[in-house]
């Protein structure tokens, strides 16, 4: 079983990851896992922090001459902002006078749910955990994950569908999608340049009016074969497991697969994906085709072998310099909510954030269906699988 869980806060010294249960002998590049993590940091609208960091994965173990070795994996990020908090937010008791406290809770934000569920006089250390920069140790889990992905030739992108007030009027290929990873300026993450100038006049919008805006990401997992997931119990169903897992990323407030959302609206004739079989091999696991996939490669919980695509819908990031009306929280006096450094817009980066929930996601269960102990074990059982539905 591959899980993963993360520790670390904005401004402490450093972010972990930890990944187990990743089979032995998947060739590791750590230049992939850094670029992932530089993608992260990329798109128009970011914050001050990510002039500060340059975010790189140190790996403490789980991998030796660049390949898992099947125990557990852990991954450390430094925080390099650390050196301007070190006295604020130390381990031991330090000095309380250089505690910085966040006074008034940001509506939107973890901190007056987060202080009255620790019973905090204020909400720096919700803050500091709730804060985004936590994504940072799941783009490092999720690189993994990918590099897993990869062996079973499985790949997962993003890119941004909507800014604000602007959305892309055409459907994406997935080599455009594939491409903005490679690419070394990251602007909005739109395969459509006039679009995504549009949408960077929406940034500067919110910029200027000291708003934040966000919008729309979509997450497409290339090469997924048929048969991940199940319609037989209700907490293993893939749909409901991506939508968990994208859910679960700050600032995300709705996910929608394939165009469910649309769906809802429309006749059945109009939504389903019709049935299509090739007599002659097309190199792809499965023989039957769909004219267009609605369904975003999954029915009835299971991947159905066509590219399974994920959207996730952000609120714009909560911290305004132009902030709301709020309340102190040591007196209970009206103020305005607390202005501390943040982003404008996160499109990219969350997109980035969310192709690793994706990627990890899918290799749990691709691990669970098709086991094994090392990638030599899986790739054998995974190529029997591929098989036995190609020749289905
Ligand atoms: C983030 C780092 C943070 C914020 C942002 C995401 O850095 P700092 O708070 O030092 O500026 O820019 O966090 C939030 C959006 C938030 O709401 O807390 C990052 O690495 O992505």
């Amino acid at each position: 079983m591959i899980r993963f869980s993360t520790a670390g806060e904005s401004h402490g010294e450093a972010l972990i990851a930890l990944v187990s249960g990743m089979p032995a002998g998947v060739p590791i590049d750590l230049e992939f896992v850094n670029h992932e993590l530089w993608r992260r940091q990329q798109g128009y609208g970011r914050g001050g922090r990510m002039k500060i960091e340059t975010d790189k994965a140190h790996v403490l173990s789980g991998v030796r001459h660049g390949k898992t070795i099947g125990s557990p994996i852990a991954i450390q990020i430094v925080n390099r902002d650390w050196k301007n908090w070190e006295e604020k937010l130390p381990v031991e008791a330090g000095d309380p006078a250089r505690h910085q406290a966040v006074a008034s809770p940001r509506p939107g934000h973890a901190d007056l749910a987060g202080a009255l569920k620790h019973n905090f006089p204020d909400a720096r250390y919700v803050l500091e955990r709730a804060s985004a920069r936590e994504s940072t140790s799941r783009v490092a889990a999720g690189a993994f994950a990918k590099q897993l992905l990869l062996c079973l030739g499985i790949e997962v992108a993003s890119h941004v569908i909507r800014v604000g007030r602007v959305e892309i009027e055409r459907a994406a290929t997935w080599e455009e999608i594939a491409a903005l990873a490679t690419r070394n300026e990251v602007v909005l993450a739109c395969v459509d340049p006039d679009t995504e100038a549009r949408m960077k006049e929406e940034v500067e919008e919110a910029a200027r009016t000291g708003d934040t805006v966000n919008g729309i990401f979509e997450v497409v997992a290339h090469g997924v074969p048929a048969g991940l997931g199940t319609y037989a119990n209700w907490d293993e169903r893939l749909d409901g497991l991506l939508a968990w897992s994208v859910m679960s990323l700050q600032a995300v407030k709705a996910v929608e697969i394939g165009r469910g959302v649309t769906a809802a609206e429309s006749f059945g004739s109009k939504v389903h994906d019709p049935i299509h079989y090739s007599a002659t091999d097309t190199g792809r696991p499965t023989r039957f085709t769909r004219p267009q996939n609605n369904a975003g490669g999954i029915e009835g919980g299971v991947s159905n072998g066509e590219d399974i695509v994920v959207r996730g819908y952000l609120k714009p990031i909560s911290t305004l310099r132009k902030p709301l009306e709020s309340v102190r929280f040591d007196t209970r006096e009206k103020t305005a909510a607390s202005y501390e450094r943040s982003d404008i817009c996160v499109v990219p980066a969350a997109g980035v954030a969310a192709e690793a929930m994706v990627a990890l996601t899918l290799a749990g269960l691709a691990h669970e269906k098709f086991g094994g102990d090392s990638l030599a074990e899986m790739k054998r059982n995974y190529d029997g699988y591929i098989e036995q539905i190609r020749s289905f």
